[in-house]
């Protein structure tokens, strides 16, 4: 496994929160809650880890993180398992086209091309897997149709574990950690922020929420479930609210109170709309001003089950401000596998985070070989894991 965070933190073993099982989501009373009176930390501030103690090394770091071998074999399964619909529109076809083939002819390889690109691997991460299988078959290194297999998912590794390490965020030596989320609407942003708050919290750091998604009448009471969930402190203003301003405030906050993440919900926009993009940008500097630096990550949050359009958004969304790392969402659904690749070999921006689920723990690291392996496992291994 992948360590996914990098700084060189004062150990806080005592606060370290249990990873726990959380009940299922309920979205629907999500959506119904009523808007928490206007402003304010609605939800008060946890107790603060002391940020006393010895300095901890980024090994040391990675070996508290080291999971015992049981641990990590039930999360492959449950990874596997959350796969299975992404891997029956990539991976099945492919076997499915192989069946009974005896040779690698152009036919096969033909069908092979739409399959790919029909999986989101889109055409020119396509193009080059066909080329390179073509090129070992003139060479007469490959004949055999189901080494076809093995040969494309190696080439598929290449491309994701090449553009994708390292993967690990990077946390400034000092100061909050500013992590500013954005994408389109109902990609899964402020649920995304929700378990990434999780995630830190386990680890001992402090965790501030702030709603910069102030055009949606919901948008600030959803983030404060998140907060509500997690115990942490929320920071909004009423409803309407300038974006920038909110963020200004909170970053003085988090900032004066030494918190060690910050993590910032905006509002969903179309890639297409110059004036959010332009809000975008706006916020993005007032962080700067309030936290040189800041924002640390800019992480886009794309839904794995709209393909294509995903890479678009990513596209003009880095136009405008940057994306440092990208979290793929709802894997867990009817995506197609190939959008991974694709956003590996063509944005060359590292994936930080899959969603494969809606609870809290339902956020992986994205580690490309376990991804990969889980991915392109066979059916026969799924059922001997589902009775096992
Ligand atoms: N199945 C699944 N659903 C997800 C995942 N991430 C988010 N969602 C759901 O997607 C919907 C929109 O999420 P939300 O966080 O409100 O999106 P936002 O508009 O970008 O903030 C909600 O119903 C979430 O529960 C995921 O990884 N898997
Ligand atoms: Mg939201």
């Amino acid at each position: 496994m992948l360590g996914w965070f990098k700084k060189k933190f004062a150990k806080k073993e005592e606060t370290s929160l249990p990873v726990q099982e959380t009940e299922p989501l309920d979205n629907a009373a999500i959506a119904d809650q009523p808007l928490a009176a206007e402003s304010d930390p609605a939800v008060p501030a946890p107790e603060k880890p002391s940020s006393s103690g010895p300095t901890q090394t980024v090994s040391e770091v990675k070996a508290e993180k080291a999971k015992p071998a049981a641990e990590s074999v039930s999360m492959f399964k449950r990874l596997s398992e959350r796969l299975s619909k992404t891997r029956d529109s990539l991976i099945y076809r492919m076997d499915t086209l192989f069946l009974g083939k005896k040779v690698i002819d152009a036919k096969l390889l033909d069908d092979l091309e739409e399959l790919l690109v029909t999986a989101d691997l889109g055409i020119t991460t396509t193009t080059e897997l066909l080329d390179h299988a073509r090129q070992r078959v003139k060479r007469d290194e490959l004949s055999d149709p189901a080494m076809l297999k093995e040969v494309l998912k190696e080439k598929i590794r290449s491309f994701i574990t090449e553009s994708t390490r390292p993967a690990e965020l990077v946390m400034p030596e000092t100061g909050p950690f500013v992590i500013m989320v954005i994408g389109v609407n109902g990609v899964g942003k402020t649920t995304t922020i929700g378990k990434i708050a999780h995630k830190f919290l386990a680890t001992g750091q402090s965790v501030m929420l702030v709603a910069a998604d102030t055009f949606r009448a919901a948008a600030v009471s959803q983030l404060q479930i998140w907060g509500e969930r997690n115990k942490v402190k929320v920071v909004a203003h009423k409803d309407g609210a300038d974006p920038s301003s909110v963020v200004f405030d909170a970053l003085a906050t988090a900032r004066a109170e030494n918190y060690d993440v910050v993590l910032v919900d905006t509002a969903g926009r179309l890639h297409t709309q110059t004036n959010l993009m332009e809000e975008l940008k706006k916020i993005k500097r007032v962080m700067d001003k309030q936290i040189p630096g800041a924002p640390h990550e800019v992480m886009l949050v794309i839904d794995a089950t709209t393909g294509q359009n995903g890479i678009s958004q990513a596209k003009l969304f880095n136009n405008a401000v940057e994306i440092t790392g990208i979290t793929l969402t709802k894997l867990d659904g009817t995506a197609k596998g190939g959008i991974v690749a694709n956003i590996c070999r063509d944005l060359k921006i590292p994936i930080r985070f899959i969603g494969i689920g809606e609870q809290l723990e339902d956020l992986r690291d994205f580690d490309p070989d376990e991804f990969i392996d889980a991915l392109f496992q066979k059916k026969s291994d799924d059922a001997t894991e589902l009775t096992a």
